[in-house]
């Protein structure tokens, strides 16, 4: 039976070699608590090698999602600075294993968040925000998991693009958001859909970080969730995020 640092092992690997593997859950049971677990070991073989933890990532922000998958909460993972695309760069494909895009809107911190704060404390805590992409990319075969499995993974987090930072307004509600391939309109939605208020998940977040101790200091990044479903990526495309006011983040994939 793999203990946590065998799984995490396993994990990296996986990440490393873009190669999935079968869902751990299948033949080792681990609680929610030890997936948390597994992602930080797993995180740390990546820091072992010269990569730097950047940020955290929300996954299951919307609350339709969060009903299909039967879970009463978000998830979050670690972004790292080799995650981290330049806008409008090319990427290989073969880097990853079956990626899917996101449109997201993310968050700059002008300082250390070491407790959960209330909604109106994010001024004095958040400096920026922009249009970002998040690309997933599960270790797991077919993209089928637990919530366990997806934890102890990282949330699937692979790689993430950010468009221009620009001033926090005072709202982030009602403003449409698109996942564009090419000129092709793939998914939009409302920033809405991203806990109904796209400023909750900085709170969120701050909770989430405090409850596994996991320190947000300024500088850090917080990918807020996808406003929309996730959509596979192909060879050939340019991957586009646009949010409505805002510079688009974009990447291309070869
Ligand atoms: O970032 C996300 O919303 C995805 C969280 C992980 C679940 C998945 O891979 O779909
Ligand atoms: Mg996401």
């Amino acid at each position: 039976m793999m203990n946590k640092q065998e799984i995490a092992k396993k994990l990296d690997g996986a990440a490393v070699a873009a190669q999935p593997v079968e869902q751990i859950s299948l033949s080792v049971k681990f609680s929610e608590e030890e997936a948390y677990d597994i992602q930080r070991l797993s995180m740390e073989e990546r820091y072992s090698r010269g990569d730097n933890f950047v940020g955290l990532k929300l996954g299951f922000t919307s609350y339709a999602k969060m009903e299909q998958m039967g879970v009463h909460d978000m998830i979050w993972g670690r972004l790292t600075k080799n995650m981290w695309l330049t806008n409008g760069s090319q990427t290989s494909l073969s880097r990853f294993i079956h990626p899917r895009a996101e449109p997201e809107i993310a968050f700059l911190l002008k300082k250390d968040i070491d407790r959960e704060i209330g909604l109106e404390e994010i001024p004095e805590y958040i400096e920026s925000t922009c249009a970002a992409i998040e690309i997933i990319d599960s270790r797991y075969k077919n993209f089928k998991f637990s919530l366990e499995d997806v934890i102890a993974d990282n949330c699937s987090s692979s790689a993430f693009v950010l468009g221009e930072w620009q001033a926090l307004p005072k709202s982030l509600n009602d403003l449409k958001m698109s996942l564009m391939f090419n000129d092709e309109v793939k998914q939009q939605d409302s920033s809405n859909a991203i806990l109904d208020n796209p400023l909750l998940s900085i709170c969120n977040a701050s909770r989430l970080a405090a409850k596994y101790n996991q320190t947000f200091p300024a500088g850090s990044v917080l990918l807020a969730g996808a406003a929309t479903p996730a959509v596979f990526v192909e060879p050939g495309t340019t991957v586009r995020a646009t949010v409505e006011g805002m510079s688009e983040a974009s990447v291309t994939f070869e």
